[in-house]
């Protein structure tokens, strides 16, 4: 039996999924004494570390901690699990950690995006059991703005490369730790697991060393979803925004199954999104947190869930925070929440006051789970302008002119699924998200939605320039050859697709294969 510390805060039930999928049981700790009696305890940190040594503190699960781990027993932290247990972290300097090793928690301080997200390599410093039968050149799936710098060179495990080398891992004898996360790292992380797991694994040297690592770019299967006339909730498809055909709301599958064929064809990230959720309130549209349940009992990899995210009143007058709201979705199985609607009305009221409120939905839910949880959906449509002084937003020159023969244009932000153009653009909204917290923007575009005709390079562009946080491309996928040119011509970190996948004309494996000759992937 595996004993698993769940301190409260993200996403524990997929490292759960994850053991009960490998045929073994799981007790979760609900005392201190819990601590001291697990045969082998696993602690899965998400969030930020200054709330979960709080957390930790208050539990009184600080001592018998420390106590298991001067004992020497089976230990596998993951992420926040493994900065716990050094002295200290950046991300909350008068926090004392749990001092098990000597060191520090260390931000990024890199020319690249931060967080670090997606799926990258290990460089295997020495032998452990948790590599018994892997190669040496898989990827597992990091995601963190923070690394571990430990003191004892000896204690480090795996290091991997984003910028700079890092420790991407640490063992002291039977105490092993993780920055990625091996329950959302596919085939490969559910092997790592089931040797943690395995009392006659022995320590294993993988025959491939690499001598460095690289991200990998993402393809990400995109589901948006409804429920149809009927009442049934489907994955559906829009051109442009518009789901219907002859009335009717396009049916293009069933959720859970498609997110789990997504899964075994490759996709690196299945993303969810609850399209009429800025009408409908999804703690009362309980199925969504159900295909949330189902699909990451099956699905190893990240799952992002968006829709309806804001503060809302019931009809009853009980008043729920966007951070309730997340950390249902959260409890059911996402890795990340996605923000739409709310982020616009976060950012226009950011702009008339000149200063952030504190408790927005995007600070709230950061300061609780992490930057890295935190995505903005924006959903921009282009207007074309003569000159770039017509309008106060940001203005690019277009290689596409508009219909009057326009060389510039601005990138309108909607809300309500397209439905409401807003006075701000898609640049300027990016921007203070980030500065609010967000850690990461998806970034899709109404013109290109559903249409084949390939990403807008120029949106992507000019987004990406303006932050310094991970950007996901979207809408417009028609072939591999797009996916190409998106990741030639910009700094997108991953691109998102969901009309080719599921009318099933260019499968995921199709894209991944033709982007291998000339860009990282995973396989
Ligand atoms: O505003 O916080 O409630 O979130 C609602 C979410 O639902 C937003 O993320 C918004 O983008 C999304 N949404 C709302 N209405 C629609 C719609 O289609 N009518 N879908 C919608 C947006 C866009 C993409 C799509 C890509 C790729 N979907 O995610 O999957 O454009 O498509 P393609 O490859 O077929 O071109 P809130």
């Amino acid at each position: 039996m595996i004993t698993l510390l769940d301190y409260g805060a993200g996403n524990v039930r997929s490292v759960i999924n994850a053991i009960e999928s490998l045929g073994e049981t799981v007790r979760v700790v609900a005392t201190a004494e819990d601590i001291l009696s697990a045969e082998k305890l696993v602690f899965p940190g998400v969030g930020a570390f200054g709330n979960m040594m709080a957390i930790l503190n208050r539990k009184g699960y600080t001592a018998p901690l420390k106590a298991y781990l001067a004992a020497g027993r089976p230990f596998l932290g993951i992420c926040l699990g493994l900065h716990a247990l050094f002295e200290r972290s950046d991300e909350a300097l008068a926090v004392e950690g749990l001092g098990f090793l000597k060191g520090a928690v260390k931000r990024f301080d890199v020319d690249r995006a931060v967080p670090h997200i997606g799926w990258n390599g290990l460089t295997i410093r020495q032998p452990s059991k948790i590599f018994q039968d892997l190669r040496g050149d898989e990827k597992f799936y990091f995601v963190h703005s923070y690394h571990v710098s430990p003191k004892d060179p000896k204690v480090v495990l795996t290091t991997t490369d984003y910028g700079e080398p890092f420790v991407s891992a640490i063992q002291k004898g039977p105490i092993v730790a993780t920055q990625f996360h091996p329950e959302k790292s596919g085939r490969s992380g559910l092997k790592l697991l089931e040797n943690f797991i395995a009392s006659d694994a022995v320590a294993h040297r993988p025959a491939i060393q690499l001598d460095r690592t690289c991200l990998a770019k993402r393809i990400i299967a995109c589901l948006d979803v409804r429920a149809n006339d009927r009442g049934d909730l489907v994955v559906t498809k829009g051109d442009q925004y518009d789901v219907r055909e002859k009335g009717e709301v396009r049916n293009l599958g069933k959720p859970v199954e498609l997110a789990r064929r997504y899964y075994e064809e490759g996709a690196d990230e299945i993303t969810f999104l609850n399209i009429t959720g800025f009408r409908d309130f999804p703690l009362e549209d309980m199925p969504m947190l159900e295909v949330l349940r189902q699909t990451s009992r099956k699905v190893f990899v990240p799952l992002t869930i968006g829709g309806g995210i804001r503060n809302y009143t019931d009809i009853n007058g009980r008043h729920y925070t966007a951070l309730e709201v997340a950390t249902e979705y959260f409890r059911s199985g996402a890795d990340k929440i996605s923000i739409g609607s709310d982020a616009v009305a976060i950012v226009e009221s950011y702009r008339q006051t000149g200063r952030p409120s504190g408790d927005s939905a995007i600070e709230e839910i950061a300061r609780v789970y992490g930057s890295q949880a935190v995505v903005i959906s924006i959903d921009p449509r282009r207007v074309y302008v003569p000159s770039p002084d017509d309008v106060p937003h940001v203005v690019i020159e277009t290689d596409l002119p508009g219909p009057q023969g326009e060389n510039y244009c601005w990138y309108q932000c909607t809300v309500k699924g397209g439905r409401e153009g807003r006075d701000l653009d898609a640049v300027t909204l990016a921007r203070v998200c980030e500065e609010l917290g967000a850690g990461e923007i998806l970034l899709n575009c109404i013109d290109r939605d559903g249409t084949n005709a390939g990403f807008d390079v120029e949106l992507v562009k000019a987004v990406k320039a303006a932050v310094g946080i991970p950007v996901i491309a979207s809408s417009g996928a028609g072939c591999p050859e797009h996916f190409r040119d998106v990741f030639e011509h910009t700094d997108a970190e991953s691109a998102l697709a969901a009309g080719i996948f599921h009318r099933r004309e260019v499968p995921i494996a199709a894209v991944k294969a033709f982007l291998r000759t000339t860009l990282e992937v995973r396989s």
